[in-house]
Order: structure tokens, then C-alpha cells, then sequence
């Protein structure tokens, strides 16, 4: 008999056009483990509200990001992809979970520190207990790898505790999940503050570059990038901005960063960041006119959500009926 393969799941929060770095540091892993996983991808909405989102904006956001998991190439016949507000078992693990996650392990979470910087007027429960959701997307279908950037490290350790801490009251229960992060990519820096992260919900739209970026908007934001003035094409701590253009021409061409430097030794940093721009126009150019192509096709899209959110509710719910059954709910007669 054919071994079953692993597990995958991860998910993108519909805040915003995606970045390159939600595309290096995460769709693109998505894409080349597609074959050998079985997996869920998911479009997160139901995190996306911990932040005031307008709901016209939040629907239309959603539905860019469907088009946009297709257009990198997420195959919807060997994935499964859905929204998160459509398996309401999210909702219902991540309350359970909630009762075996401590106030403590909450107050460490960085992305929550930061995160009530930047929206002191509404610090809300749900920004508080988003890791915990974060946990049962992933312990609900049995997740044996999920694929993220570097700043979802804590968040899968935390998952780990909770499930280590359930599994160890109850036996086992949960699969122990375990992280991936991509060699190349996985921390994509702002162009104009190479020492925080690209963010798709940055305000300041010359840090970012979308995957709908037009070829002119991508060459000017490159130019318009921080660097240095030693004008030395070198990837090192001390110099953030040059080394996150290095990060990024790598990860589009896939080179190393000693073949770059080598290839940019002795170049100016104008000739650098023109072939820069030049890689990352070239990489996205293929990915827009999908998103072109497939945004016609309403039926096509509704079914793939439609039938993903089926397959995925299926397996959930398999999960929740042990989780009932251990923690003591009554058996539910069908
Ligand atoms: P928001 O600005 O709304 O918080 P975000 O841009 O941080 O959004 P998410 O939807 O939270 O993006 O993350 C989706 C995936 O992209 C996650 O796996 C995350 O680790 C990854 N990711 C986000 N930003 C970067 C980055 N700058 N470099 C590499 N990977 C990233
Ligand atoms: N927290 C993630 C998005 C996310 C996720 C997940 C990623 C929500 N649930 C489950 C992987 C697995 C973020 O903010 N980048």
C-alpha cells in the first residue's frame, strides 16, 4: 500500500496585497512542496479581523489572495484551499485551546507586542489570543509541517506547547508540528527600513512591493531603496539594506550570495539596483497575467472555495469529535 503522505498546512491573513516577502518567504516553499505533501492552504480572514478591517475591502482582499495562491501556482486539484470563516471548527478548537494556553505564554509573543504598538486604540482580545487560533488551524487537520517566514517562529513554538501540554492530560491527541523555513527569503526587510520587516499592512507603500506592483512601480522602488554610502555590493549585519537587495536578487534568481556578490563586485549601486528590479519585474511579470486570466472566471473560482472548505470541514471534524470525546463533552447523538 502506496505510505500516506504528510501533512502541510499554513495560511496568509487577507490584509492587504501580498508582498515579496509573503511570496519568498512563504507561497513560493507552498508551491514546491505542493507534490510531496498533502496540503491545506488557507486564507486566514478570520485573523485578518484582529486588526479593524473594512469589510467591503476585507472581501474584495480575500478574494485577491485566492486568485493570487492560484496565479504562484497552488494547484487546487492537490491542495486545499478555503477561507477560514468557512470551517467554523477553527473557531470552535480555538476556544478548547484557549483553556490550556496561559496568560504568561501570551504576554511573550512578539508579534502581539508589536502589533499594540501600531494599533494602541484597539488592543482587542482576539490580537491577544491569536496565536491560540494560529494553533488550532494547524492541530486540527494533524499538521506535520507548516511552511512560514522567520516571524512565525514563536508562534509554532507556542503551538508545540499547547499540543505537547493536551496530548500530555489526555494522550495523544495532537500531531507535533514542526516548522519550515526556506533557506532563502525567509526574512524580507523594508525597502526604506531594511531593520523591520515587509509587512503588507505597512503604510508606507515605498517599503513594500506587491505581487501586483507594475513593472515602472518596482524599478522606482528599488532605486528609491535604502542603502549605505561605503558603495560596496556586500552581504553583512551592518549594512541592512544592501544585504536585504542581495536577499532578495537571490531569492528571485535563485543564485547564492557569493555568486551575486562576485557577479556585482566592483558595480555601482545604481547598476545593482537596476538589476535587481530587473529580477523581481521578470519573476512577477508571469504571476500578474494569471491573476489576470483567472479573475473572469467567478464559477471556477467559487467552486474550488466551495469544495475546499467541504474537504477541509471533513477533516476537521475528526479531529474535534477525539477532542469532545477526551476532554469530557457529552457525546452528541446524530
Ligand atoms: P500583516 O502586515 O497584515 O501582519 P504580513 O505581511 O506580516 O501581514 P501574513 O499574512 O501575516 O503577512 O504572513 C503570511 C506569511 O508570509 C507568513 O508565513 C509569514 O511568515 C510570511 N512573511 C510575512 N512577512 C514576511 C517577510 N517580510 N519576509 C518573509 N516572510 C514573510
Ligand atoms: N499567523 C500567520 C498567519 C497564519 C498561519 C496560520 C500561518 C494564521 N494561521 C497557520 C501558518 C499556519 C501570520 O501572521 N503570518
Amino acid at each position: 500500500m502506496a505510505e500516506e503522505k504528510k501533512r502541510i498546512f499554513s495560511g496568509m491573513q487577507p490584509s492587504g496585497l501580498i508582498t515579496l516577502g509573503n511570496y519568498l518567504g512563504a507561497l513560493n516553499n507552498w508551491t514546491k512542496l505542493q507534490d510531496e505533501y498533502d496540503c491545506l492552504y488557507c486564507i486566514v480572514d478570520m485573523h485578518a479581523i484582529t486588526v479593524r478591517q473594512d469589510p467591503a475591502k476585507l472581501r474584495k482582499q480575500a478574494k485577491e489572495l485566492l486568485l493570487q495562491y492560484l496565479a504562484v501556482g497552488l494547484d487546487p486539484e492537490k491542495n486545499i484551499i478555503y477561507y477560514q470563516s468557512h470551517v467554523p471548527q477553527h473557531a470552535e478548537l480555538g476556544w478548547i485551546l484557549n483553556c490550556y494556553t496561559y496568560m504568561g505564554e501570551l504576554n511573550r509573543m512578539t508579534q502581539f507586542k508589536d502589533k499594540c504598538a501600531k494599533h494602541a486604540d484597539n488592543i482587542n482580545g482576539g490580537l491577544y489570543t491569536y496565536p491560540v487560533l494560529m494553533a488550532s488551524d494547524i492541530l486540527l487537520y494533524q499538521t506535520d509541517l507548516v511552511p512560514v517566514g522567520e516571524d512565525q517562529r514563536q508562534h509554532l513554538e507556542i503551538t508545540r506547547d499547547i499540543a505537547g501540554r493536551f496530548n500530555s492530560i489526555y494522550g495523544d491527541t495532537f500531531k507535533m508540528p514542526e516548522v519550515y523555513i526556506g533557506k532563502v527569503g525567509a526574512k524580507i526587510m523594508a525597502l526604506q527600513e531594511p531593520t523591520k520587516k515587509m509587512s503588507k499592512s505597512d503604510d508606507n507603500k515605498n517599503n513594500i512591493i506587491t505581487l501586483m506592483d507594475d513593472p515602472k512601480e518596482i524599478m522606482n522602488k528599488i532605486k528609491r531603496a535604502m542603502t549605505d554610502s561605503d558603495n560596496e555590493i556586500r552581504f553583512s549585519e551592518d549594512k541592512p539594506g544592501v544585504s536585504n537587495l542581495l536577499g532578495i536578487y537571490c531569492a528571485v534568481t535563485g543564485k547564492t550570495i557569493p555568486e551575486a556578490e562576485r557577479e556585482f563586485a566592483g558595480a555601482g549601486y545604481g547598476a545593482f539596483k537596476t538589476a535587481v528590479g530587473e529580477a523581481v519585474v521578470a519573476d512577477l511579470e508571469p504571476i500578474q497575467k494569471k491573476v489576470k486570466d483567472l479573475e473572469a472566471n467567478k464559477d471556477y473560482l467559487d467552486e474550488i472555495i466551495r469544495s475546499g472548505a467541504e474537504k477541509a470541514s471533513r477533516l476537521a471534524d475528526r479531529t474535534l469529535t477525539k477532542v469532545h470525546k477526551k476532554i469530557g463533552f457529552p457525546a452528541r447523538i446524530r
